[in-house]
This record gives structure tokens, sequence and C-alpha cells, in this order.
């Protein structure tokens, strides 16, 4: 079964030990449809299901179940563990390590028809759903009764929430808001053999042994179903400001940090960097026009405030902006309050849609790490001496400062050997080095699930493999992702 290993760009799997399966056979595609109805069960036109957003994987799957209930779930999931045949679970798609799709021809089990909110309590904020619903259709329903999402991605107009919980996701809220195992209360999850786990809590706190949920939140659908959620929203304030502003050198971007941080902690929400090469990826490939009228600079922060009183918010940014001019920290900038929505949302987008700008350049070698701050940069300038006389088209750094979390990303035309073997095992020996993170929110998938050394020791490695041999014996769930091998 796992003979065939179809990478777009390259063989990057190929070392990969894996476990043999039995084939799907007709017999199989018929039970699915006694339990799940014709509609629900698809076996042709699998191309998207089958491919990574990032275009580097494909798969070979031959179904995709779209079960509409958690009693559904469970009796795939029931069927698949006593038949042994592997699957995938698959929400938005939005992975970008390659976690979503088939290694090889395992079963995708879609969520997206599990789309029902549940209840929403606008005392407390706690919204309760089902995992298949679009984190964009949750925003703009807790908008309406006053409450956001306690996290916000930019494919937030495709990703689900289920997905967003089996990775941890972060995102442009993480500064204020924190991690999602914080702000999670419950989870439904269907077990590998179909059982029922229900920790739908609504209560914040509960020290009543094991905290179960939170080995669901982050395990990217290695260890179960996430069927429903409840999370607790934040409140949402009145105002919103967006400001981008143009920094010269990194240096100057972290003092900027440090007097924001200060200066307009009540209000700060999300706190941004890109350099120049990346904002070029949004300018130049999305064919957008420059935010500062063309005047370039050799970094950008974008960050974004938030309050009940507008007037003495933009009071406060005013002065602080003013205070970072006269010490020559910032040298142009812009910045728009949500009144003037359209604007507010444009401007946001230079930061938002980086990746897919630099997709547009053919393929994008992604690195989402953790790094202290003191180096957190040098490793762009370090990558771009390693590439100089390589076909790389671009390196470059952005992301969440705030969070210490950088995207370290290079291009090239088409996937080439010569580039990624100057990245890897170099990149993971330098974050190692410095006490970082392989993967600060994307996950491992199928992309970093052997390089789980460089970021944790060989005792938790081994006891993250136990916890799957005991949860999914028969390792039917997600298998060859976030985990090296298992034998
Ligand atoms: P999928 O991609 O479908 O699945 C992701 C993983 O979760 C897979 O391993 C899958 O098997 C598993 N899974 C999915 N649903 C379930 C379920 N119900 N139960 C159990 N397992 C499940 N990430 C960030 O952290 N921060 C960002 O700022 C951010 N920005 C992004 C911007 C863009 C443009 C894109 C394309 C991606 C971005 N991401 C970001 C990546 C991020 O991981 C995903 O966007 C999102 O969290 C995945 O959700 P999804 O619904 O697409 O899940
Ligand atoms: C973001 O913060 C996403 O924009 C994507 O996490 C990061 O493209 C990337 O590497
Ligand atoms: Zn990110």
């Amino acid at each position: 079964m796992w003979s065939a290993i179809t990478a777009k760009y390259g063989r990057q799997w190929t070392s990969t030990v894996v476990k043999r399966y039995r084939s799907l056979t007709a017999y199989d595609i018929s039970r699915m449809r006694d339990l799940l109805g014709d509609t629900n069960v698809k076996t042709d036109d699998l191309d998207s299901f089958n491919t990574d957003w990032l275009h580097t994987h494909k798969g070979r799957s031959q179904l995709v179940l779209e079960p509409n209930t958690t009693r559904q779930v469970s009796q795939v999931m029931a069927y698949l563990n006593d038949q042994s045949l592997p699957c995938v679970i698959q929400s938005g798609n939005t992975s970008l390590v390659a976690g979503s799709v088939p290694f090889d021809d395992e079963i995708i089990i879609s969520m997206a028809k599990m789309r029902q909110i549940i209840s929403f309590d606008e005392t407390s904020g706690i919204l309760v759903t089902e995992s298949g619903v679009v984190l964009q259709t949750l925003e703009d329903y807790v908008n309406e009764r006053g409450y956001i999402m306690p996290y916000d991605l930019g494919a937030k107009g495709s990703c689900l929430i289920g997905g967003n919980l089996a990775t941890n996701a972060g995102g442009l809220r993480f500064i204020r808001y924190g991690s999602l195992h914080g702000s999670v209360l419950g989870v439904e999850v269907v077990l590998p053999d179909g059982r029922l786990l229900d920790l739908m809590s609504c209560m914040r706190k509960d020290n009543t042994g094991y905290d179960l949920k939170q080995l669901f939140i982050g395990s990217e659908g290695t260890l179960g179903v996430i069927t429903k959620v409840s999370i607790q929203c934040p409140l949402k304030l009145r105002h919103q400001t967006v400001a981008l502003v143009a920094v010269n050198s990194f240096d100057d971007l972290l003092k900027i940090y440090h007097k924001i941080r200060c200066d307009l902690t009540e209000y700060l929400t999300t706190f941004e960097m890109m350099d120049d090469i990346a904002m070029d990826a949004v300018v130049t490939n999305l064919k957008q026009t420059h935010p500062l009228n063309g005047n370039s600079s050799p970094f950008y922060v974008m960050f974004k405030l938030a309050a009940n009183d507008c007037e003495h918010m933009e009071k406060r940014l005013a002065q602080v902006i003013e205070q970072l001019m006269d010490k020559q920290l910032i040298s142009d900038g812009t910045y728009v309050s949500d009144d003037n929505l359209q604007r507010f949302q444009k401007l946001k987008s230079y930061r938002e849609r980086i990746a897919e700008g630099l997709l547009v350049d053919g393929y994008s070698y992604k690195y989402d790490i953790s790094l202290p701050l003191n180096v957190f940069y040098e490793i762009v300038n370090v990558m771009k001496d390693r590439l100089k006389t390589t076909k790389c088209l671009r390196v470059c750094g952005y992301g969440h400062i705030g969070d210490s979390n950088l995207h370290l990303n290079m291009t090239s035309k088409v996937f080439d050997t010569d580039i990624k073997s100057q990245i890897e095992p170099f990149l993971y020996e330098y974050i190692a080095k410095h006490k970082g993170s392989i993967s600060a929110e994307h996950g491992l998938g199928l992309m970093k699930n052997r390089y789980l050394s460089y970021s944790k020791p060989a005792e938790a490695i081994s006891m993250m493999k136990d916890i799957k041999r005991l949860i999914d014996p028969k390792n039917i769930l997600n298998p060859n992702k976030m985990l090296p091998p298992i034998n």
C-alpha cells in the first residue's frame, strides 16, 4: 500500500519507515455508503482533497467521507479500526506542513459538514460548536453578539475550528489572548476505535485529574477526531486601530516593540513584523499598491490596538508615534481605525497575505520557528548568505515577533534539492543551539515529523509514542504525521 510516494516537487519522505495496511475494497466503500448515505461518500474528483495548500504533497486517496454527525464519525472509526484501515482527518486543508492530506492512500474524513453552531452564552462569552465551522463564520457570529474569537489567522476564510484546535493554531491575537490551551474549555472527541470521549465542559476551572482535553489540542489528528468544542470568547472592544510603520533596522524594531508594549499595553492586541522582501511578495506578486506610497524600508511593523474609549487610545497612539519619530526609530507610517473598515482590512492584509504572495514565486520552503529575540532575525541574514549561489529567488522573515515566532521563508521557481540541503539540517541545528522550537505554530505534519528530536528530548518523544500506541494501537489515525515513524 505504501509503495508509491508522490511528492510534486521532490521525494522528501522516501526514508520514512511505514507500516503496511490492507487495501480498500468495494465492500468497504459500500459499508461507508450504508453508514453515511451516498451523498456523503465521494470517490470522484478528489484532487483538491489529496493536495496540500502549498502544493508540496499529493496523496492518492480514493475515498472521502463527509460525516454529518458525531454518531456517524463514531461508526466510521469503529469500522476502520476493526478493519485496520488508515485515515486522515481533514478540515479546511490549510495545513502548512502537509498534515491534512494523505501520506499515501489513506481514507480522508472531511469535517466540513459538521457545521452547526450549538450555543452561545452572551453573559459568559462561551461558544459551543461542532468542529466543522469555518473560523470566519464563528468570528462573524460572535461579533454580532459583542464578542470576538480568541484567535485570528490569515486562513480564517477556509480553516475550521476543529483544524485550529488540532494544530493548536497561534496567529495574530496570541500576544493578547494566549494559546488555545487556555481558551478552549472542552472538547468532544471520537477515539480511533469509535468510542466517544465527552470532555465538553463549559467551566473555566476544573482541577479534577489529568486535563485530557489538552492532549488533543495540537495532536494534529493523530489521537482522535475532534467533533465538538467549547471555547471562551473575549469581549469585543468597540474600536480598533491598525498601524503600519517603516523601520530602518531590526534593533530599532525591538526598541519600538518595547516602547509600544510599555506605553500602549492596555490596548495592544497584535504586534507583527515583516521585512522588505516579505512586503514585496504582497506588493509585487499580488499586485497591490505599496502601503506607504512606495517608500520601501528594510522592515515594517504592523500592530493593532483595541479599546472602548477610541479617543483616548488614538491620542496615546499619536503621542507614542511622535516620540518614536523624534527618536528616529520610525521613518514613515500610517494608521487607520475600523470606522473605515475597508482601509482597515486593507492595511491588515499586507501582513496577512504574505504566505499567499510567496506562493506566487513557485515553491515555498517554509519554516515556522521560535527563537529568542536577541537572535530572532540573524538567521534570515545567515540564510541569505548560504543561499546566494543557489537558484533561490527570495529569503525573507516575518511573523509574530510579540510571540518570538519567526516565519522564515525561502522561495524558488520549483523545488530544488540544492536549496533544501543548504537549509536542512543546518537550520534545525541552529534552532536547537539557541533553544528555540522547530515549529512554533504550524505543527510537524508530514514535513517536519522526522526532526522532532531537535526540539524535544528522547524521553519526551518516547512518551509521546507510548501515548499514541495506547490510544491508537493500530496506528490508523494520520499515520506518518507529527511523530517520527512508529514501529
Ligand atoms: P487542516 O489543515 O485540514 O488540518 C490540520 C491538521 O489537523 C491535520 O493534521 C488534520 O489531520 C488535523 N485535523 C483537522 N481537523 C481535525 C479534527 N476535527 N479532529 C482532529 N484532527 C483534525 N497557523 C497558525 O498557527 N497561525 C497563523 O497565523 C496561520 N496563518 C495561516 C495563514 C494561511 C494563509 C494558511 C494557509 C495557513 C495558516 N496557518 C496558520 C496554518 C494553520 O495550521 C491552519 O490555518 C489551521 O489551523 C488549520 O486548520 P484547517 O481547518 O485548515 O485544518
Ligand atoms: C502567518 O502568520 C502564517 O502568516 C503563515 O502562520 C506563515 O507563511 C508562513 O510561513
Ligand atoms: Zn503565523
